[in-house]
């Protein structure tokens, strides 16, 4: 059943066909917190005082930030958009704000960090967006502590007064504005996030969401006013409020069934993933998932109609770790051979197979294959439906068998069809 009527869903389904075509993009966390390099948490994990933090706003220099070559990290890896952390949760900010002196261009740096972000991200063709905290423990007017810790850990402490607040709130506001109408065309806004009590009209959703849409009526907003990560809000009801959001933002986890609001329609959804356990540089984090792990979790994200947002974390002078780029270069050989597989694909028509993952363009059905395998391949429920089959890195043809339709892959390949829709359940049994 479709809710035809809901003009925010049908909008929606306009902003986000880019989205639901590129699939794939990269995320940068990168702020002060490059600096002791424990994560982007630590001054509230760590409980610092304003004071001991301010030594990492004093030395920030990084003299290696060439968003270029992030840029180019990134095109090469086979992303298609990008986004960067304006402010993160320790109210930095990495653009020229009029409403703060908290910001890189009064550091040593003394560059709009975004700006140039932008601009070398557009000119390799990519697409941006932007993450910014709705927390921040800078502001005095978030909530008015001294020695602060974050509220979500410690919320006795955590006062917030009501007449001041709304200080705060005209604050993020007009920083927002600032975003929306000094620095181009934006694709995207990320914003980050809510809890407890502190969602939707607790930031003025409404209204910001107007605001947003008046200034920049294409771009897409993720679901984080309402809810945090897969969870919460009205993205996933009939009747979704205007600050429910384009898309979900699952987080380190892939849906196991993909997201599909109470009518059964799919939602959008963007599966924001680590590359190490931490999203800030994080010297000692050695923990790096394979590139192997990182494509399956990326065909597992499309294969549901998703999406993946594949971090990176620039040390304090600006540059991604070398462990990271070898991971997206590895990425990148990939999806040179088989970015077809990805890009403008989504969920097959036919059920995930046992030896790995289908994604699917039109009448092309690609087959995954995640178990290693010299002998032929099952496609249950495909016999006499499949045209031709061919491996996609090298266009070699892959020898079809009957009765059981049985294909010889060794590597990922892909099936083209004649005619998937004309197809019928229950499929039959597995060999
Ligand atoms: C948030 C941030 O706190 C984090 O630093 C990072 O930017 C990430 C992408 O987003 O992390 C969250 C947000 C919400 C929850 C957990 C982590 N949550 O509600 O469980």
């Amino acid at each position: 059943m479709t809710n035809h009527t809901n003009p925010i869903i049908q909008e929606r389904k306009e902003r986000v066909q880019w989205f639901e075509q590129d699939r794939f993009g990269m995320f940068i966390h990168w702020g002060l917190y490059a600096i002791p390099a424990r994560g982007e948490w630590i001054r509230s994990t760590e409980k610092m005082s304003i004071q001991q933090y301010q030594t990492y706003y004093d030395e920030f220099n990084p003299v290696h930030y060439n968003p270029r070559e992030w840029a180019k990290a990134a095109k090469e890896a086979g992303m298609k958009y990008a986004v960067l952390t304006a402010k993160h949760h320790d109210g930095f900010c990495l653009f020229d704000s009029k409403l703060t002196d908290y910001k890189s261009t009064n550091t040593q740096a003394g560059r709009d960090l975004v700006r140039e972000f932008l601009e070398a991200f557009r000119e390799e063709g990519l697409k941006v967006g932007l993450y910014y905290s709705l927390i921040d423990w800078h502001h005095e007017d978030y909530p008015a502590y001294g020695d602060r810790i974050h509220p979500m850990r410690e919320n006795e402490a955590f006062k917030r007064d009501p007449n001041t607040f709304g200080r705060y709130l005209d604050y993020m506001h007009g920083q927002v504005r600032e975003l929306l109408t000094d620095y181009g065309k934006l694709d995207l806004m990320w914003f980050d996030f809510s809890y407890d009590e502190m969602t939707g009209e607790k930031w003025r959703a409404t209204e910001l969401v107007q605001m947003i849409r008046e200034l920049q009526p294409h771009i897409l907003i993720d679901n984080r006013l309402e809810g945090s990560g897969e969870q919460g809000g009205s993205i996933y009801t009939a009747n979704p409020s205007i600050y429910s959001g384009d898309f979900a933002s699952p987080e380190q986890i892939i849906p196991p069934r993909g997201l599909v609001n109470e009518l059964g329609d799919p939602i959008p959804w963007e599966a924001c993933i680590t590359l190490n356990n931490n999203w800030g540089y994080a010297a000692a984090d050695r923990n790096y998932k394979s590139a192997t792990t990182i494509i399956r979790k990326l065909v597992e994200c499309v294969s549901k109609n998703g999406n993946m947002l594949l971090n990176v974390g620039p040390d304090a002078k600006g540059a991604i770790p070398q462990e990271s780029l070898d991971i997206l270069k590895e990425i990148g050989d990939w999806m040179k051979k088989n970015g077809d597989s990805i890009h403008g694909c989504r969920a097959a028509d036919f059920p995930k197979p046992e030896w790995g993952r289908y994604t699917q363009k039109g009448n092309k059905l690609y087959a995954h294959l995640f178990e290693e395998s010299i002998g032929p391949i099952s496609l249950p429920g495909l016999a006499d439906k499949i045209k031709s089959a061919r491996l996609l890195a090298d266009g070699s043809e892959v020898f079809v068998g009957r009765p059981w339709s049985a294909a010889e892959f060794i590597e990922d390949a892909f099936i083209s069809f004649a005619r998937p829709e004309h197809f019928t359940y229950p499929l039959p049994d597995k060999r």
